[in-house]
């Protein structure tokens, strides 16, 4: 199923990579968050032939009303992870494709057209760029610890959840390497999983947003959790936080301080 999924996404990878190089028009879906024809192209591009090929599996997918579909055998789909990117020709843009059967994980694959890399993974089988393995990296220390994060497009309308954003980076930044914010979440777990972050936290995402980047970090040898230390559950949960697993704890009682 991954090489059959791979040779999909790689040719939906051409509309994103026409996209990102053509005139767009952007609409919003609210205040900050955006949509393009291309998203809604690459979508429906692999929507169409993954239910042709994929019968036993459901499509759950940003740009499409999923209410009357239940998370189980699922393929969880974001066609243009990273859209403001996308829309502003930042190359940090991706689509994400996230199988799970039994809503557990089971392949991963994360396809960033521009900087043609693609992130893949089974569970089992460890986590791979371009065909090369890939693995956490090993630095213990937090002080040392490269941090990712995004800023929920809530920030814009819930005075909440934007004070929540800046109490946390006051808590981290002192304790850490430094924080980057590169604005697509898919990439940004692929990221930890190559060792490149050690650490990874954002509020409000979606499961397209993180169902494979998942499953490709789990298998890197990293750690993904709640900010309870519990497994995340993709639908449920308000914060996930992810790294190499060595400076996880550090991470989550940097952010819950007080
Ligand atoms: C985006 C993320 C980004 C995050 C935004 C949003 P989209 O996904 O990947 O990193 O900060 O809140 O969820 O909307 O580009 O698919």
């Amino acid at each position: 199923m991954k090489e059959k999924l791979i040779k999909i996404i790689k040719e939906a990878g051409e509309i994103l990579r026409d996209g990102y190089f053509s005139k767009k028009d952007v609409n919003f879906k609210a205040k900050k968050d955006l949509v393009t024809k291309y998203d809604v192209a690459v979508e429906n591009f692999l929507k169409e032939k993954f239910s042709q090929e994929f019968k036993d599996f459901n499509l759950i997918a940003e740009e499409s009303d999923n209410n009357n579909i239940e998370f189980g055998n699922s393929i969880i789909i974001d066609p243009i992870d990273g859209t403001t990117n996308f829309v502003n020709q930042v190359p940090h843009t991706a689509i994400s494709v996230g199988v799970y059967k039994d809503k557990k994980p089971f392949i991963g694959i994360v396809y960033n057209p521009i900087l043609d890399e693609l992130y893949e993974s089974e569970v089992g089988c460890g986590a791979f760029l371009n065909g090369e393995k890939i693995e956490v990296s090993k630095e213990k220390v937090f002080q040392k610890a490269l941090i990712s994060t995004g800023f929920p497009y809530s920030s814009g309308t819930n005075n909440e959840d934007l004070l929540d954003v800046i109490e946390k980076i006051k808590n981290v930044l002192p304790k850490c390497q430094d924080i980057r914010r590169l604005g697509s979440a898919a990439l940004d777990l692929c990221y930890v999983a190559k060792g490149t972050y050690e650490g990874y936290y954002e509020m409000n995402l979606k499961a397209w947003d993180v169902s494979a980047g998942i499953i490709i970090l789990l298998e890197a040898g990293g750690q993904v959790s709640n900010l309870y230390l519990q497994d995340y559950k993709l639908f449920e949960d308000k914060y996930i936080i992810a790294s190499n697993g060595l400076i996880h704890s550090h991470l989550i009682s940097n952010l819950v301080m007080k």
